[in-house]
């Protein structure tokens, strides 16, 4: 099979692209949708062309993998010129052309939508704009034909959100101009036949925008670029998208084009758009594990249980619940469930009040999770979570039940964030069934599931784990079995340096900023308070108990102090910052942190200064890449890739960053070895460049196996 057929039925011309598995458009599908259409227009036998995907999807966009061709500004500008010229082409098609959509029209599939004359669609598809999520704009003249089919409003808000957007709404708004009922090609035939009957053709490129419906979109571009300035601060797509569409409005057609295709190269070329680029395929490629063939045998997950109704345990009780599983949740007395359930009932209510889901969504959801202070119906699940508190005694006695209570073939998953689960395995009495299932605070929110891999774990639980994993909405990431896994063994070298630069002379404020401005949702002290500061003191204390630290290098005493003191964060009213009460999340500086930093400083004889704001990021980000690199040659990662989605995904780590891995890359391996030389040289040896850092940086190699930035 060709990528682009073609046939004729019913004097319509019918073009098939056929690009699997989303018919993204690759140079060749251009070409042959190009040539398909001048053919269909000189066929004698065709009054009408319709243009449809095969399989699942009309087209998801432009292939992604292209742009890595495109190496600079200039060369990206000539070469989108041939695209729009094509573009051009089908429009001026002398004969009615309709696309059919089914699936997904999205970027580029959408804009080859737009340069059809007329759109029909199946109710269930959807269309967006999502390039800016890549880094890019529209590039094949969605900035300039969308205003006109959708009005600018529509059209900024679709290119600067890049959500799809539901056949019956885009059809409401001038996208679509038929939801099909019953099979979409003969819907579409029958559409184009009576377009033709009607000699109508509609060019999108020609439907003109009248002055005062433009005055009102300027005037809606400027309030979008003021609110993307608190959005998406630090990005650079979504304002180019703005000004491109904001160029078509003001200058007409051709010259908002032209624009375009300057706004585009230069995104296309940006260290923006790679990151993103890199994050979209990484977060693909984490389900791929070298040695769990696609074929692994995988159980299907009906029912689920939840030890443990706390914050976390109530959170992935709430997961379960969302995709449809019935959960139990279990805990040790009536009043721990009933404030777990209340708390789940809470959070719930927050959904509703954003409209988010109907109260009778929430009941039905509510219905799914039943609470219970025994084993009863454990015998019937086919996975249970222990969520029980993060004490290695306490969660051994827990597996030792399980192993018991649970049929054989029960995944038993641990949501530890930090312990062995080789440990609990051996309690268990089944090893290969128990596996970590690390959610991320909130469990019901975070999408990130760190799926941790034991020494005897089976192949067919990670492959359910995955599997599973996609139908709880959340990305799972296959790691390895060390003390805090990757995401929370990096996290602690960040907290490291997070807490020296407080004693050093910064800030909880100053830190907690410059990390929000690089992207973080939240600064390192914010996060703890949320988190919870007696639930990393808990954890020092284990390990002291055992003779470890989480990372090397001093410690600071800090945290430790504040959990003595018994504040914990937000849930007692203090924590890094003063809160109006417990709970909640209205914060003030708290000048007992300054008082309690020079104490420490003092006590190690470490001289305060004024630290810059460079300083913080170069030191954080470089504590953990480094740490990084360690986590990926001990093997407990498998690719640098995981390590970066891990981090998007666990903890807001800014996607346009591309994460961690790929920041220390566009950084330079050579600058964040050189760093971590400079501060062994001026902290201690307790700064150790990674090895894997060190021999990639002599072999002039990246993290991704290329120098990946060249
Ligand atoms: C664009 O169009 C720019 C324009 O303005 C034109 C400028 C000139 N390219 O996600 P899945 C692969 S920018 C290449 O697992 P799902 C994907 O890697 C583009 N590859 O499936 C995966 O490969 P593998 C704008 C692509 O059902 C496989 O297809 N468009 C592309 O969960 C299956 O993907 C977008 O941003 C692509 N465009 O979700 C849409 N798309 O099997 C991007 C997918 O080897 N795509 N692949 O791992 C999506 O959002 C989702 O793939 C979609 C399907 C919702 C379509």
């Amino acid at each position: 099979m060709a990528l682009v057929n073609y046939a004729v039925t019913d004097r319509v011309a019918v073009i098939t692209i056929d690009n699997p598995p989303v018919n993204a458009l690759s140079p060749a599908v251009w070409d042959g949708i190009d040539q398909a259409v001048q053919r269909a227009v000189a066929d004698r036998e065709a009054d009408a062309i319709v243009l449809i995907g095969a399989g699942s999807t009309f087209i998801a966009g432009a292939d992604i993998k292209v742009f890595d061709t495109l190496k600079t500004k200039a060369d990206s500008f000539a070469r989108s010129a041939g695209t729009h010229a094509l573009l051009r082409r089908m429009e001026d098609a002398t004969r009615p052309l309709v696309a059919a959509i089914h699936g997904n029209a999205l970027g580029g599939g959408l804009e080859v939508a737009q340069a059809c004359h007329f759109r029909v669609a199946t109710k269930d598809a959807k269309v967006g704009q999502p390039e800016v999520l890549l880094g890019i704009i529209p590039g094949a003249g969605g900035t300039q034909r969308l205003p006109r089919l959708a009005g600018a409003k529509m059209a900024l808000e679709m290119a600067t959100d890049g959500k799809p957007v539901p056949a019956p709404k885009a059809h409401a708004a001038g996208i679509i101009d038929q939801v099909v009922d019953g099979d979409l090609l003969a819907g579409a035939i029958v559409f184009a036949k009576a377009k033709a009957a009607r000699g109508e053709i509609r060019k999108s490129r020609e439907i003109p925008i009248p002055p005062d419906a433009a005055a009102a979109a300027l005037a809606a571009a400027d309030a979008v670029r003021a609110s993307l300035r608190k959005t998406a601060r630090g990005l650079r797509a979504p304002f180019a998208a703005v000004d491109a569409i904001e160029a078509g409005l003001r200058h007409g057609f051709d010259k908002g084009s032209e624009r375009e295709r300057e706004l585009f190269a230069e995104c296309v070329v940006s260290t923006e758009s790679k990151a993103l680029r890199h994050l979209f395929f990484a977060e693909r490629e984490v389900a791929k594990v070298p040695d769990i063939p696609k074929d692994t045998p995988t159980r299907e997950i009906k029912r689920a249980a939840v030890v443990g109704a706390g914050t976390m345990g109530g959170g992935i009780a709430m997961t379960y619940a969302n995709a449809g599983i019935p959960v139990l949740l279990k805990d040790v007395d009536q009043a721990a469930l009933d404030r777990g359930l209340a708390t789940i009932r809470a959070n719930y209510g927050v959904t509703m009040s954003k409209g988010k889901m109907t109260e009778e969504q929430v009941e039905k959801t509510m219905g799914l999770i039943t609470p219970t202070t025994s084993y009863d119906g454990f015998d019937r699940v086919d996975i249970v979570v222990e969520a029980v508190f993060e004490n290695m005694e306490l969660k051994k006695a827990t597996f030792a039940e399980l192993g018991k209570v649970t049929r054989a073939d029960c995944i038993l998953a641990s949501n530890s964030s930090t312990l062995d689960i080789d440990e609990f395995a051996k309690a268990s009495g089944r090893p290969a069934q128990v596996v970590g299932h690390h959610f991320f605070s909130p469990a019901n929110v975070m999408k990130l599931l760190e799926i941790v891999r034991g020494r005897e774990t089976s192949k067919e639980v990670i492959a359910t784990s995955l599997k599973l994993a996609k139908k709880l909405g959340k990305v799972g990431v296959v790691v390895g079995n060390c003390f805090g896994f990757v995401a929370n063994r990096m996290l602690a070298y960040y907290m490291r340096e997070a807490y020296l630069l407080l004693e050093e002379g910064a800030s909880v404020e100053q830190i907690d900023r410059v990390l929000t401005e690089f992207g973080m949702p939240v600064g390192p002290f914010g996060m703890q308070d949320i988190a919870g500061i007696d639930v990393g003191a808990r954890i020092r204390q284990y390990l002291a108990s055992i003779g470890q630290s989480r990372a090397e290098g001093p410690q600071s005493a800090v945290p430790d102090r504040l959990f003595a003191m018994g504040r914990y964060g937000q849930k007692t009213g203090a924590g890094w910052y003063k809160y109006d009460a417990p709970g909640s999340r209205n914060r003030t500086p708290d000048p007992l942190i300054d008082q309690l930093a020079r104490e420490e400083a003092a006590k190690r004889g470490v001289t305060r200064r004024e630290v810059r704001d460079e300083e913080i990021i170069e030191r954080i980000t470089t504590a953990l890449a480094n740490e990084g690199a360690r986590v990926l040659e001990d093997g407990y990662a498998t690719r640098a890739g995981d390590i970066d989605v891990i981090y998007a995904y666990g903890f807001g780590f800014p996607r346009h960053t591309g994460g961690p891995m790929f920041y220390a890359e566009t950084v330079g391996l050579d600058t964040v070895l050189a760093r971590v030389k400079a501060y062994r040289a001026r902290f201690g040896d307790y700064w150790q460049p990674a090895p894997l850092i060190e021999r990639l940086v002599a072999e002039g190699r990246g993290l991704y196996g290329e120098p990946a930035l060249a």
